[in-house]
């Protein structure tokens, strides 16, 4: 980067920090220290605990406690599956400037003007304290512990000290809070996955990547590790070297709106497909499967013995053998079955169909945009494969029909009879290795409700109303899974006070941001935000109270390899030598200290600092990991840094032991096998109220959905091209966002083919209003080929910034200049999961 353009770039970051209220000055504020010639430099390990599934560790050198450089793990000799260093991507390496960005919080704050106005004044950390203390009582007091919301928040993966399960024991101290199930991340994919296979989380155990090795066959569906699982531990390294690993002669289908990063040279094919199709193009290639002999001949002894739903017979039979169950819930389920609603037909256009038409691929075409030929050549591809290995990534869950998108694909699988064998997946995201880490007990919540996690804004609106059958509010003590979800009862309570602690979804990362803020800003609604952050993030601005913590690289704890390190696994003990900035404080610090104020100080710490439960942490972790060579404490384990497990030598195959012997290991459906017909679906479909528009169908079919491609409506309103967001390089979310040199090294511009911008007059790099009827954002575009025509690409997690001089777009709203993709996104929570469909979206595109 030039020099001239960086001096740049830092002037307006300081610029910047004045106007968001930050509690210095802008001559005070820091801006990275200038570099320090590497001598008598010390040396610890941290990690960066971002959410995007690999905890990388990070080593830091510092000199009188300030960072003199960042390197990552070459510790090792580098071999593939031996030894390989887990290395860290270009956020972890920028984390000298992320530590040092002149928005960091320093003190505790309390708000002075309007909620969202960002005026706050700098108050001692024992005002803080206490006043949070006693609000948070007289809440629970006044409204009871209902009204109280841990929100979502995954940015800061720490093994201990500084979780957010910190802040769910002090609030069960206080009487229990009320919890959110499903994430942003899966709220798509677990519901397909109860309902294909039986179990939320067979969404994310498939088939090990190792297993590409042994498959013929690779069909990503918006599957994208290299720019999701960027860690030298991870997936994205895993896939490439799989590939390079395999002796088949394996082709690679990638499915995708975008060419991605994925792709670059490793796919035999790009199937450029609409955003929210990925059923119909699913249910063409099943067509040709049953229409060419194909299925009966090869695939139907398997359906009959593992599946339910594919013909009517399989219906008839279900029917009458779940009628007959001794479990009275299930057996209810009978009622709801229609034999006549079988797959076989829906597909064929035959039976209770015959008016929908067959889902040929030249219907298929009209819909996904990928033409008839290349749908036939990959239904024959399919039908060949000894061993397809189908993968759906998470993205594509994110949609108004993301839970049915996803379950065509693991339906899919299921239609190639073939799963259990080696080399072949479910549709699941990969199996991963991990390291097992104790953490910090969080006591016992006594509040038995939980609602989607993406609900809450309309929760604090009238979660009263709230109940099962229309908001998917979970009760979860006396029900179980599958019972949960057709409970009457309403919540006793709006939500009255939110503690948002490591996250940015109060408006960044929530859809509508403009709608969340007046939402927010009404202080009638919720009566409390506390925020715990590092940095003055947009969700910052809406804190009534305004804690900062310290970050990663000045924290002693420990991280383990979170979720998606691949094949790899590892756990960094971390250690510090820097100064903190400012007053800030651990977040077991900072929830000791409102503990003691609330007089619950004693049961909180257990009478130990943040260090000695890290020590004792570390004792339950070395004898849960008898296979790993751990030294006998904590301090030990901190001079080592990065320790390593040997290496996994067996493949997950999903399945395999369903399918060895489905009567001993039946799946936890309610028919306990495969469902293609959800049974639990069919239930929701009758009992369920949806909003106007949404439909549940126990079979997974392709579905119009609002704003979706065959939204005519919202296309005569005005909004001709569909928008989808995706998780880019440059942050893992909204985190890394204050890193100049990211934000340079990956724009944030929306994506837009050629033909789309010639008709709009636009070249590269023009200045763009993206808007509709929620918002209008201000970026540049990019015009490239590597986006289907018709559809915008939007990297997420742009910080939402109204304009603030109060310029006007198209919409009628204030321009949002940072560029969040959720100033455009809509709250409207999909039909099953009640989940987050924020890569649904239409939009016009003028030039600025
Ligand atoms: N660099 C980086 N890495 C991250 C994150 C990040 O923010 N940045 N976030 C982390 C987290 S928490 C998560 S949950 C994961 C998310 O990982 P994903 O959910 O897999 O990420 P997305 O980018 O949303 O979607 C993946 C791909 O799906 C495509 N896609 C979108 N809609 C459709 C569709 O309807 N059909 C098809 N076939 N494709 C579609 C997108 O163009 C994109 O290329 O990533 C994790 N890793
Ligand atoms: N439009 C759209 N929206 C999306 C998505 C999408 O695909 N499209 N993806 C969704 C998904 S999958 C997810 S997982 C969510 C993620 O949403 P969030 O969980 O909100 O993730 P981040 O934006 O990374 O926010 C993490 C926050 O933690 C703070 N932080 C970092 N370190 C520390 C620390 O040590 N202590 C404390 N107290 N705070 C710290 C960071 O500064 C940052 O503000 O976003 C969702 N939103
Ligand atoms: S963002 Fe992810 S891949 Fe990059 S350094 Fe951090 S943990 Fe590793
Ligand atoms: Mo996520």
């Amino acid at each position: 980067m030039e020099r001239r353009s960086f001096l740049k770039m830092s002037a307006a970051v300081t610029a910047a920090a004045t106007i968001t209220g930050c509690n210095k000055s802008a001559s005070e504020a820091n801006v990275v220290p200038p570099p320090i010639t590497p001598t008598d430099e010390v040396i610890n390990w941290s990690a960066c605990l971002v959410n995007c599934g690999s905890n990388c560790p990070i080593k830091v050198f510092s000199k009188d406690g300030v960072i003199t450089r960042i390197e990552t793990d070459h510790e090792t000799t580098d071999e593939y599956g031996v030894n390989q260093q887990v290395r860290a991507c270009a956020r972890g390496r920028s984390l000298r400037q992320r530590t040092y960005a002149t928005d960091r919080l320093r003190s505790p704050m309390k708000r002075v003007g309007k909620r969202g106005e960002a005026k706050f004044i700098p108050i001692t950390w024992e005002q803080a304290y206490s006043e949070i203390g006693s609000k948070l009582q007289s809440i629970k007091e006044n409204y009871g512990p209902e009204s109280i919301l841990m929100h979502y928040g995954s940015g800061a993966f720490y093994g201990f000290a500084s979780n957010n399960a910190t802040w769910d024991r002090l609030l069960n101290l206080n009487g229990g809070f009320l919890k959110y199930h499903w994430d942003y991340s899966l709220a798509g994919a677990y519901p397909a996955a109860i309902a294909s296979y039986g179990d939320q989380y067979d969404c994310m155990f498939g088939t090990s990547l190792r297993e590409i090795a042994n498959s013929d066959l690779f069909i990503g569906f918006g599957f994208n590790p290299n720019e999701i699982r960027m860690s030298g531990s991870g997936e994205g390294y895993d896939f490439i070297k799989q590939l390079k690993n395999n002796k088949k002669n394996i082709k690679v289908w990638m499915i995708d709106p975008r060419y991605t990063d994925s792709m670059r040279g490793n796919e035999d094919e790009w199937l450029a497909i609409r955003p929210g199709t990925d059923a119909a193009l699913i249910e063409a290639i099943i067509y040709q499967m049953i229409n060419s002999g194909w299925v009966d001949q090869n695939a139907k002894a398997f359906l009959d013995k593992y599946a339910v739903g594919y013909d009517k017979a399989s219906l008839v039979n279900t029917k009458a053998s779940v009628a007959l169950n001794s479990d009275s819930f299930i057996a209810s389920h009978a009622q709801y079955i229609d034999p006549e609603q079988n797959y076989h037909d829906y597909i064929m256009g035959q039976g209770a169909f015959e008016l929908a038409g067959a889902k040929t691929p030249k219907w298929a075409a009209g819909v996904c945009g990928i033409p008839p030929y290349k749908i036939e050549q990959l239904a024959t591809a399919i039908m060949a494969a000894e061993a397809p290995y189908i993968s759906a990534g998470i993205g594509i869950s994110r949609h108004a029909n993301g839970d049915q998108s996803t379950r065509a694909v693991y339906t899919l699988c299921i239609m190639t009879g073939k799963i259990g064998r080696a080399g072949v997946n479910s549709g699941a995201m990969p199996s991963n290795y991990g390291f097992r880490v104790a953490t910090m007990p969080t006591g016992t919540n006594p509040v038995d409700v939980t609602i989607p996690v993406f609900t809450w804004s309309d929760a604090v609106v009238r979660g009263k109303e709230f109940t099962g059958t229309t908001d998917g509010v979970r009760f979860t003590a006396s029900y179980s899974q599958e019972r949960v979800d057709n409970n009457p009862a309403t919540l006793s309570t709006n939500i009255k006070a939110i503690i948002n602690s490591a996250g940015n979804a109060l408006v960044n990362q929530h859809s509508d941001s403009n709608g969340t803020a007046q939402i927010l800003q009404n202080e009638s609604n919720c009566e409390l935000i506390i925020v715990n952050d590092c940095w003055m993030t947009p969700s910052a601005k809406f804190a009534d109270y305004l804690l900062p913590s310290t970050t990663w690289l000045e924290s002693v704890d420990y991280a383990d390899d979170s979720y998606a390190s691949g094949e790899a696994a590892f756990a960094t003990f971390m250690s510090s030598s820097l100064t903190p900035l400012g007053e800030s404080q651990s977040m077991y610090d900072i929830c000791s200290g409102i503990a003691k104020a609330m007089g619950c100080g004693a049961e909180f710490t257990e009478g130990l600092t943040g260090l000695q439960w890290c020590e004792k942490l570390y004792k339950e972790t070395k004898s849960m990991n008898p296979d790993v060579d751990m030294p006998d404490t904590y301090e030990e384990a901190q001079k080592i840094g990065v320790i390593r497990k040997p290496y996994i030598t067996a493949s997950v195959i999903a399945f395999e032991s369903y399918i060895q012997d489905p009567v001993a290991n039946p799946r936890p459906t309610i028919s306990g096998k495969f469902e293609i017909y959800s049974l639990s679906i069919a239930r929701k479909a009758a009992t369920w109220t949806l909003p106007d528009g949404d439909v549940l169908t126990p079979l997974p079919q392709y579905v119009v959905t609002w704003e979706g491609y065959q939204d005519q409506e919202a296309i005569d309103a005005g909004y001709p091209l569909q928008l989808c967001g995706h998780h880019t390089k440059g942050r893992t979310h909204s985190s890394y966002h204050n890193v100049a040199w990211l934000r340079e090294a990956v724009e944030d511009a929306v994506w837009m083919n050629p033909n789309d911008a010639s008709t709009r007059g636009l070249s590269d790099g023009d200045i763009v209003h993206v808007y509709n009827e929620r918002g209008t954002i201000e970026l540049p575009v990019k015009v490239t080929p590597r986006v289907i025509p018709g559809v915008c690409s939007l990297g997420q997690g742009a910080w939402y910034k109204p304009d603030p001089s109060g310029k006007v777009g198209p919409s009628g709203h204030v321009v949002d200049i940072g560029g969040c993709i959720n100033t455009l996104t809509k709250y409207h929570p999909s039909p099953d999961s009640k989940g987050n469909p924020q890569h649904t979206n239409r939009v016009q595109v003028v030039k600025a």
